[in-house]
Order: C-alpha cells, then structure tokens, then sequence
C-alpha cells in the first residue's frame, strides 16, 4: 500500500490538532466504540462496572487508557509506516494477551475517522478522511500479520 507524503501530511496535520488534548479525544473514541460496537466492551473487565454514559465520562480510568491508546497511535502514525520497532510489542499484546480481533481494530478506526470528521468538520474533509483511513488500514494491515507472527489469527 502505498501513502503518498502529501497524504501523511494530512494525516499529521490533523494529528496535531489531536494532540493538543488527548485525553479529551482518547476518553471520546473509547466511549464511541464502546457504544457503537457494544461487543468490544467484553476485553475490559476492568470497566464492566460502568454502566451509563455519564458513568463513562466521568470515569479517569476509561480517560486514561484513551489517552494511552491515542499516545501509542500517534507515536506509530508519525513514523509515516516505517513503524515496526513501535508495532511489534503492540501486536504482541494485542495479540497474545488481550487478545484483541482485527475486526475490532476496524472499529476503531471507524469510530476514529468518524468523530474527528464530526469534531474538525473545517480541517479534516474527505481527502484528509481517505488519508487517515488509509493510514489505519495500513496499521491494521501490519498488525494483522504481527498477529500471526504470535500464532493469533486476529
Ligand atoms: Zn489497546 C492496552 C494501544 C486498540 C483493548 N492498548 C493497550 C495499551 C496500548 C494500546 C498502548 C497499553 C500497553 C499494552 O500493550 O497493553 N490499542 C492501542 C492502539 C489501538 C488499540 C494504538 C488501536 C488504535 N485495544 C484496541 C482495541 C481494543 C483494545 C480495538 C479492544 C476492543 N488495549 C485493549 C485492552 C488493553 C489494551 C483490553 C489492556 C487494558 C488494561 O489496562 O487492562
């Protein structure tokens, strides 16, 4: 897959806007994802007792791990897909401890292109939405044969 460096470029860019507030943003493509794709919910016993919507926001837990999870894709989107050092103990993880199907990392990255259109409505049009998507795919991509590396089908 090839991602051109003026697609990168908008990528970032709006990465930079992102990063201006993560936990924010991180706490909000938690809560989307656990909301749209309620089956994603049964990876964290840990947040099983959040129930309602308010529970959710006004959990620091639930903001802290959105933060850690934006913090490690924005540290792999600035390598701009030379990111192997960064993926491997993610994919290893992911894979063989949470144990986390490719299909919920599609989630994601649905939930993530969809609330940044929302939010940056000015500066993240649909060429910056096919770059992302782009990006996320190509992500999904290497993660997915990392996955298989470590014997998990995804
Ligand atoms: Zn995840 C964790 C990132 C997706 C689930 N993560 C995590 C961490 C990080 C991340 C950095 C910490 C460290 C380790 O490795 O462990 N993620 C991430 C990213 C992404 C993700 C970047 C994409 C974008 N995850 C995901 C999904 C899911 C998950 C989709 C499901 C659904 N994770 C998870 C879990 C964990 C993690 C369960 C653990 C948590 C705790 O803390 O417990």
């Amino acid at each position: 897959m090839e991602i051109s460096d003026q697609e990168w470029q908008r990528v970032l860019d709006i990465w930079g806007q992102v990063e201006t507030d993560l936990p924010t943003h991180g706490q909000e493509v938690i809560i989307r994802m656990f909301q749209s794709h309620p089956e994603t919910t049964v990876h964290f016993p840990k947040f099983k007792h959040l129930k309602t919507l308010d529970e959710m926001k006004s959990s620091e837990e639930l903001k802290k791990h959105g933060t850690t999870v934006l913090k490690a894709l924005g540290r792999i989107l600035k390598q701009k897909g030379q990111h192997e050092a960064e993926l491997k103990p993610l994919a290893q993880s992911h894979a063989t401890k949470h144990k986390i199907p490719i299909r919920h990392l599609e989630f994601i990255s649905e939930v993530i292109v969809a609330f940044f259109a929302d939010k940056y409505s000015a500066d993240f049009g649909a060429d910056s939405q096919a770059a992302m998507r782009k990006a996320l795919d190509m992500f999904r991509n290497d993660m997915a044969s990392k996955y298989k590396e470590f014997g998990f089908q995804g």
